[in-house]
Formats: structure tokens, C-alpha cells, sequence
């Protein structure tokens, strides 16, 4: 009977594995003087960074509860959420932030998709809006808001599947122009991680610069930026209430896409752009016959 000594050694090597971290704790517990010079070189971290919007399904003592568990395609249908507080109670009482107290956005995984929602506030604290979405896939469902209680705004996230049979699509190359519905829209400006960045855009239609663009939003447009991969959620906030210009910080250099809503003629359109951070090329698409052999390397 081989495997239960080997199961017996194995749960010894965990309690000396938990022992070392329980004495490691001590040792560099709140009371130890001074702190242990960090392990290989690493660069003394000031302060712990902070973790991007959207992608917790709670944060700060404040939790998205979603009643709805799938969204369907085609034909929209009731989608109903709340938010919940510290006290586990709905909150009902928000901050109004570009003209609402609670913006909604539905993008697919592959952010295909885009949807920029604004759901009615129910007394009871239930959020509710008609999503219907064009294809199945797995979506992510994210509320930006600041409840009345607190003094930043914050955004939760959850995952909700719309069933059926998912194609995924490669995300549109990095471009500096979008089309919309007859309008070019062009942007102007580079993503930089870590730091600030102006973001510029200009519309034209036929070849003319659009100079009457409608405010939306309490600004001349509105702008969302998700990073590829994860779909982390930005800040980016107005820079102007005259031009479509926004200041965007994007904590990691990669791939973004960008979602800019602006109205015109009565309608709201959403250009939207792939952007990469200075010095980040954008990886070509994976092809399905890349493999080894390059450089010689092979498996036999
Ligand atoms: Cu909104």
C-alpha cells in the first residue's frame, strides 16, 4: 500500500509548508522592526496600485446582485439587477455622474457588442432596462455608479451568458478612424500606461468636419475604454464641454478598445477604436497552422 504513506508525506509537507508561513507571519508581522529588504532586487512597491474598475463582482463592501442570470438574442427582455450595500440592503439613494445615476454597460467577452444602457431606478432599490442582444456569447455586464454614501465612484462587474452557438471574433486592428453609419470619426492621441492622456476626437460626414454635434451626457460625448483580455474598465473623463476631448489612464501598457458615444441629428452613435499603448504593437491574429519549426526547433 504505496499511496497512503505517499498521501501521509504529502499532508506532512503541508503542515511544515503552513508552519514556516505561520512563523514567516510572525516574523514579519506589524510588530516586527524592521522590515526584511524585499527577496531578488525587486524595486520597493510605494503604495499597493489600485485594482481598475469592472472587474469584480464586488468591491469596497458594495456588490452587484444580478436577478437576471441570461440576456437574450434577438427580442430585448427584462434584465434586473441591484446594488448592494455595506448593509446588504439595496441602495436606492446615488450621485449623479454625466447626467445619470447609474450607467450600464453590455459587451461581449470578445468586446463585440457594445451596448451603453441607462436602466430605470425602481423605490425598492431594483434596477431594470430591456437588453437584448445581436448574437450568443458570453457577456459582461458592468454598472458605473456612486452611491450617495461614498466619495468616488465605482464600477462592478458580472458575466452573463446570452445561450447559444458562440463564434467569437479577432478584435479589429489598432486604426486611427472609425465608421458609423455614413460618419468618419477620427482620433487623435495615444494611450500611455500609467500616466494621463489626451484623447481627441473630430467627426466629419461626407468629407465635411461636423461642427453641430448635440451634448450627451452633460459633455459632447461620452467615452469608454476596456482593456483586451480582461475588460477592465478606465477613466477617462471629459476634457472639454466644446470638443470631443477626454483624459484617459489606462494602468498597463496592451490593447484597449475604445467606445465613443456622441449625438447627432437626434441619435446617439458609438465609434469605436482599438488602441495600443506607446511602444505596444498589437500582436498579429493568431493563425491556425503557427507552430514550431521556426527556427529548427521540432518535436520528434
Ligand atoms: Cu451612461
Amino acid at each position: 500500500m504505496r499511496t497512503p504513506v505517499r498521501l501521509a508525506t504529502f499532508a506532512l509537507g503541508l503542515v511544515a509548508v503552513f508552519g514556516v508561513a505561520a512563523g514567516a507571519g510572525r516574523l514579519i508581522g506589524p510588530d516586527a522592526q524592521p522590515e526584511p529588504p524585499p527577496a531578488h532586487g525587486e524595486a520597493h512597491a510605494p503604495a499597493a496600485p489600485e485594482i481598475p474598475g469592472g472587474l469584480q463582482i464586488a468591491q469596497g463592501g458594495y456588490r452587484l446582485s444580478p436577478a437576471t442570470t441570461r440576456l437574450t438574442v434577438g427580442e430585448p427582455g427584462p434584465f434586473a439587477f441591484q446594488v448592494l450595500g455595506p448593509d446588504g440592503k439595496p441602495v436606492t439613494a446615488y450621485t449623479r455622474n454625466h447626467d445619470k445615476d447609474l450607467h450600464l454597460i453590455v459587451v461581449r467577452r470578445d468586446l463585440s457588442g457594445y451596448q451603453h444602457l441607462h436602466p430605470a431606478l425602481g423605490a425598492d432599490g431594483t434596477w431594470s432596462v430591456p437588453i437584448g442582444v445581436d448574437t450568443p456569447g458570453q457577456y459582461r455586464v458592468l454598472a458605473d455608479f456612486q452611491p450617495a454614501a461614498e466619495p468616488e465612484a465605482l464600477t462592478l462587474g458580472v458575466d452573463v451568458p446570452a445561450a447559444g452557438d458562440y463564434q467569437p471574433v479577432p478584435l479589429p486592428p489598432a486604426a486611427r478612424t472609425a465608421e458609423i453609419d455614413g460618419y468618419t470619426v477620427t482620433l487623435d492621441g495615444d494611450l500611455a500606461a500609467g500616466a494621463s492622456s489626451a484623447l481627441d476626437f473630430t467627426v466629419s460626414r461626407d468629407g465635411k468636419p461636423v461642427t453641430d454635434l448635440e451634448p450627451y451626457l452633460g459633455a459632447l460625448g461620452h467615452l469608454v475604454a476596456l482593456r483586451e483580455g480582461d475588460l477592465a474598465y478606465l477613466h477617462v473623463h471629459p476634457a472639454s464641454e466644446t470638443a470631443l476631448s477626454f483624459q484617459a489612464e489606462v494602468p498597463s501598457p496592451g490593447v484597449y478598445r475604445l467606445y465613443l458615444d456622441f449625438q447627432h441629428a437626434g441619435k446617439v452613435r458609438t465609434a469605436e477604436f482599438t488602441a495600443t499603448t506607446t511602444g505596444v504593437t498589437q500582436p498579429p491574429a493568431p493563425t491556425e497552422t503557427a507552430g514550431h519549426g521556426a527556427d529548427g526547433h521540432t518535436h520528434d
